[in-house]
């Protein structure tokens, strides 16, 4: 994918040790995510989710200050892992941000400080994370290239994609329609995304998710914030499911499972949809059924289009985007005609996708729009979208 960072979620850890998937690929710059393997060992915490809501006190009930620490200080010793030190070592050692971020874990969330330091003492530096990302930050830097989505198509619609595609759809009926029927979105989409994900779990990251995040976190500075963010996600995640955070593998960028959950995604949008009590996005069943549940509360419409062909006629002057902009009176007054009866009026996104040997424009409907909440890339959510299209065909 053109942006190297997404955005979702992942999942917990299964309870038992599990065997990493074999990598069939390497790691492709320009995708969001991926990494190798997951082995995500849940070592069992029955306690750590059983922080009860904050909706649960009675408002009558006086809190007195002590009281409101000791459930915090109950909770951090949930927390799996055997990590303790009273200094920050290794090599975020001297890390001014990182100290204040283990003082704001310790306040706003409950967690032991010692526990927080010895796990960071043992986290590593990805150097090549962020001379990877440093370099595609200058070249996404520029308007698209020609010949742009002839390349990136190319390593997405291809018949290994297709071919396990078909096979996991196959494996998975019951689930997906499961799935369809819940949530209103095509199977078809939720297979797009799993394959340009992870190939359908054959590649699901090889970084450990605490080095990526607690990298990009305090090393990376044009979204450090964002890392950080997600860094704390990570570590309630992590909390909450019984999970030991130096375990859970992901992408270079800490993204997790089949679907590539980012850990804040995973909060608020992965679900158990195979009813085990787990929430696990490296479990197929519940992988399908997070993605779909995201894709509804994305703004999924069932039945409506995704996008709509452009005839163009001459050069086009008009800027495309993923703002809707234009009404249909715009693109035809630039010299675009929709290509079929087109009952979306406006305001219309206009997106163009650069051939190898021409341009081709299209409207793209909320509908893709919120395959693009999926990662912020039109050629990401046109090749999720061709994909899907194929499946449909196919099955
Ligand atoms: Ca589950």
């Amino acid at each position: 994918m053109d942006t190297p960072l997404h955005r979702h979620s992942l999942s917990p850890a299964p309870r038992t040790q599990r065997p990493s998937p074999p990598s069939s690929r390497s790691c492709k710059p320009g995708r969001t995510l991926v990494a190798t393997c997951a082995m995500l060992l849940l070592l069992g915490c029955a306690g750590c989710a059983e922080q009860p809501p904050p909706g649960r006190l009675a408002p009558q009930v006086a809190i007195r200050p002590e009281a409101r620490v000791a459930p915090d200080r109950t909770m951090a010793r949930r927390c799996v892992g055997a990590y303790h030190a009273r200094q920050l070592t290794g090599d975020f050692a001297g890390y001014a941000g990182l100290h204040q971020f283990v003082d704001r874990m310790v306040e706003q969330h409950g967690f032991e400080r010692e526990y927080l330091l010895g796990l960071f003492s043992q986290a590593r530096r990805k150097n090549w994370t962020l001379d990877y990302l440093t370099k595609s930050d200058q070249e996404l830097k520029g308007p698209p290239a020609v010949g742009g989505w002839t390349r990136y198509r190319a390593k997405f619609l291809d018949e290994r994609h297709i071919g396990a595609g078909v096979d996991f759809a196959r494996r998975h009926q019951g689930t997906l329609q499961r799935a369809t029927r819940q949530y209103g979105v095509p199977a078809e989409y939720i297979l797009g995304i799993l394959a340009v994900e992870t190939t359908f779990g054959s590649y699901v990251g090889k970084d450990r998710v605490l080095d990526a995040l607690t990298t990009l976190g305090f090393d990376y500075a044009r979204r450090g914030d964002y890392f950080r963010g997600e860094l704390e996600n990570f570590l309630v995640m992590a909390r909450d499911e019984g999970i030991d955070p130096a375990r859970p593998l992901g992408s270079y960028a800490g993204a997790m499972g089949l679907g590539q959950f980012m850990p804040g995604s995973f909060l608020r949008w992965a679900v158990d949809f195979n009813g085990d009590g787990r929430r696990d996005l490296w479990d197929a069943e519940d992988a399908i059924g997070s993605v779909a549940n995201y894709f509804a509360q994305h703004g999924w419409r069932a039945g409506h289009p995704i996008v709509t062909p452009l005839q163009a006629n001459g050069r086009v002057g008009l800027e495309p985007g993923l703002s809707p902009q234009y009404s249909l009176a715009d693109l035809r007054h630039a010299g675009l005609q929709p290509a079929r009866p087109c009952s979306d009026d406006g305001p219309l996104r206009l997106l163009l996708l650069r051939h190898a040997g021409y341009d081709q424009y299209l409207i793209g409907h909320p509908n893709f729009y919120t395959i693009t909440r999926y990662n912020n890339s039109t050629y990401y959510a046109m090749a999720v979208h061709e994909l899907a299209q194929t499946f449909r065909r196919r099955l």
